[in-house]
């Protein structure tokens, strides 16, 4: 096996025995063959819908922390002529270049699953996924290659405003929201991942049945749609980022459902309580087909009967509740008073910490620094990165929470959004803006994240807690000469060199 998609890998540059995630060698030369198969269809067969639903799954099945299910994997294997160990021996930038589009098309394979789900479609974005794959294995110059990446993030951009239109206009605006941590007596379900239409699926055949459903992960920001709000039983936020759930969900008396990554490799204690669906996998696991009959997790919850009396939980610095729903809808509708604000000196910088989470340590970096942020700025977030800080409070800025949670990863594209509109306000361009964007990446979500942001020509973005295994020396010489990224330092030094 060779996989260096994550940033958690092996010495940070690959994993070759098995995967510091718990893929087993097998597996991932099974999602390669996959790969090399979707390969093999984006450049023999015609699209039509059900091809490219096929690629786009095959794709987001093989992000990290997903699918360990063999079995499945090779269901979804079709004819290959490409072998993916070609692309692996390649000249390192040429590989490098090639990894950073085939990593993003993972990633924005997921957000267009998600958007297919509630029916949105987009022609550019569908036909992007057969091109980048197409170019994995035609002998292409650095220079192409480079164009291509950054086509990726400009496809990207679409696909995340299509998923960010499924989403509100089938869920409605995301609202400020205030959700607790605590969990109230009887039995409850957990779900986890991106996918809103699986909780709304789960949410209705859940309703008069005495269970009660907590968020999870990236499915936290589900509390600030009115469609998914309405429902009474949706209590709370069950707690932190996926790296702590071997440890949250031991011997938890619910069920947890996974309609995404992250998932870790599942512990004895709470194997028979974990319920996957669609693209999600994991041997012994039930998982729950495209019927989307949620009936055994249900009755596993039932008979699980939850805890005794209310438990209080806190985020991981001992805050009770967390505050979500900042999408562009709210953010922008608050936008005169951020502008009044910047005009009078009582609001001197927008800082968007966002991105994942993630095991390894140094991740505390984004905890400090959002601490240490001044009283007279603002904090954006999106993504699973945010359970580091989601707990504190940072107070206000006239009526504006200092720390305001715009949703998950793909919701990028709200930030995207503000950024361009304030922009257009100030009439200068975003780089001009008063915003200073801090990522943490971890799987190819934030891949495709990036590439969007470097499309859109952000410069000065600190990126963290390492940089990726994939960018080769000369492809990193690009990205801090066109772009000026930066790695992240220490909280102190990155403050203050941003700060003057
Ligand atoms: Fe290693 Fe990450 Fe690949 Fe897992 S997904 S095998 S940890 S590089
Ligand atoms: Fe998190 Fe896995 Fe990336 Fe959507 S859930 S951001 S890591």
């Amino acid at each position: 096996m060779f996989c260096f998609q994550c940033e958690q890998t092996a010495k940070g540059q690959g994993c070759t025995l098995a995967g510091i995630c718990g893929k087993k060698a097998e597996t991932a030369d099974l999602q390669d063959e996959l790969i090399a198969s979707l390969i093999r269809i984006a450049a023999t067969k015609a699209p039509d819908d059900q091809t490219t639903k096929a690629i786009i799954d095959g794709l987001f099945t093989t992000i990290t922390n997903a699918n360990f299910d063999n079995d499945s994997l090779r269901e979804m294997i079709g004819e290959t002529s490409f072998d993916m160990n070609r692309l692996w021996r390649e000249n390192e930038d040429i590989r490098s270049l090639k990894s950073l589009i085939l990593f993003g098309l993972k990633g924005m394979a997921a957000y267009a699953h998600h958007a297919w789900a509630l029916g949105y479609k987009d022609e550019a974005v569908n036909a992007f996924f057969y091109e980048g794959l197409r170019a994995l294995e035609q002998a292409l110059s650095s220079d192409e290659l480079t164009a291509l990446a950054l086509k990726t993030g400009e496809i990207n951009l679409k696909c995340m405003e299509l998923l960010d239109r499924a989403n509100t206009e089938t869920f409605g605006n995301p609202a400020p929201a205030t959700v607790t941590k605590n969990i109230e007596a009887g039995p409850f379900i957990v779900v986890t991942g991106h996918d809103l239409r699986d909780l709304k699926l789960l949410l209705e055949q859940t309703k008069n049945r005495g269970v009660n459903v907590y968020t999870h992960g990236e499915m936290l920001p589900a509390h600030g749609y009115p469609e998914l709000r309405k429902y009474p039983h949706l209590k709370g936020n069950f707690g932190t980022a996926w790296q702590n759930q071997q440890k949250e969900f031991d011997n938890i008396p619910a069920a947890i459902l996974f309609t995404t990554n992250c998932l870790m490799p599942v512990k004895e204690s709470y194997k028979d309580r974990v319920f996957t669906t669609a693209v999600v996998r994991y041997p012994e696991c039930r998982h729950i087909g495209e019927e989307k009959d949620f009936t055994p997790v249900i009755e596993k919850a039932l008979a699980l009967g939850g805890y005794a009396a209310e438990r209080k939980m806190t985020g991981i610095n001992g805050g009770n509740t967390v505050v979500t729903g900042f999408g562009h809808h709210t953010v922008l509708s608050a936008a005169p008073m951020v502008i009044e604000a910047v005009k009078f000196g009582a609001l001197k910088r927008i800082f968007l910490v966002g991105g994942c989470d993630g095991a390894k340590p140094g991740r505390n970096y984004y905890t400090d620094f959002v601490k240490m942020t001044p009283a007279d700025t603002l904090v954006l977030t999106l993504a699973c990165g945010k359970y580091r800080f989601n707990d504190l409070d940072l107070g206000k800025i006239g009526d504006l929470p200092r720390l305001l949670d715009m949703g998950q990863c793909n919701d990028a594209y709200s930030a995207i959004k503000v950024a361009v509109e304030l922009a257009k306000v100030f009439d200068c361009s975003v780089n001009d803006l008063p915003l200073s964007i801090i990522l943490s990446w971890y799987e190819q979500k934030a891949v495709c994240i990036l590439l969007t942001l470097l499309y859109l020509g952000i410069e000065n973005i600190r990126l963290g807690p390492s940089l990726p295994a994939f960018v080769s020396p000369n492809v990193l010489k690009v990205l801090v000469e066109k772009f000026k990224i930066a790695p992240t330092t220490t909280p102190e030094q990155d403050l203050k060199s941003i700060l003057g």
